[in-house]
């Protein structure tokens, strides 16, 4: 069985939010006319709290897009974001999300950033996701939403390592960096992520 997985489409990666994706309402109705193709659809949501250690403003001194360690991690400063229970961290409003069996939360330990749906950027805990996908029989997923070279780039390569059959929908997501997706896109195709359009990949 195939799931669609929609990765952090939320009103604070959308034009106008804190940490907003160029073109990052486009995603939207293209994820609304696809997921009636799919059995089983999935949605992450970033929920950070206030002082979350990814907020520049939790470094006096830095700013957003720069680059500092964090608990032996390298760590991209971003402008505060997805504040759990702020309107910002809410879904977008015109996402349908009638058909979503689940919502899996993440980024809530303030001191490691979580950019994909399966584990921390540590590695050190689990959501669930594998596990549940698991347990209803999916061996493949496709993966789409915000932002295609961060949230979606590193769960689809999570989801790969974790033996599912994966593909990026394109149409369906959009980068921070253009530059930055195709680096990533090519070192995802490597590890066997497929990535094409939705029109193109259908599910199994
Ligand atoms: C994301 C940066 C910080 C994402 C989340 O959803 O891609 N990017 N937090
Ligand atoms: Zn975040």
């Amino acid at each position: 069985m195939t799931a669609l997985i929609i990765v952090d489409v939320q009103r604070d990666f959308l034009p106008g939010g804190a940490l907003p994706v160029p073109e990052g309402d486009a995603v939207i109705p293209v994820l609304n006319r696809i997921q009636t193709r799919y059995p089983l659809v999935a949605l992450t949501q970033d929920w950070h709290p206030p002082d979350h250690l990814s907020f520049a403003s939790q470094h006096p001194g830095r700013r957003p897009l720069e680059r500092i360690e964090l608990d032996g991690l390298e760590q991209v400063l971003w402008p505060d974001h997805c504040v759990w229970n702020s309107p910002g961290a809410a879904l977008a409003d015109a996402l349908d999300t009638g058909r979503a069996a689940a919502i899996f939360r993440k980024g809530m330990d303030r001191r490691v950033d979580s950019y994909s749906g399966f584990f921390d950027n540590g590695r050190r805990r689990k959501t669930g996701l594998a596990e549940w996908l698991r347990g209803l029989g999916v061996t493949e997923v496709h993966v789409a939403g915000l932002a295609a070279d961060y949230c979606v780039a590193y769960t689809a390569r999570d989801a790969a390592e974790l033996g599912f059959r994966v593909a990026i929908l394109e149409d369906a997501t959009r980068p921070i960096s253009a530059a930055g997706f195709a680096q990533i896109a090519a070192e995802l195709r490597q590890r066997g992520v497929r990535i094409g359009s939705s029109d193109s990949v259908r599910p199994g």
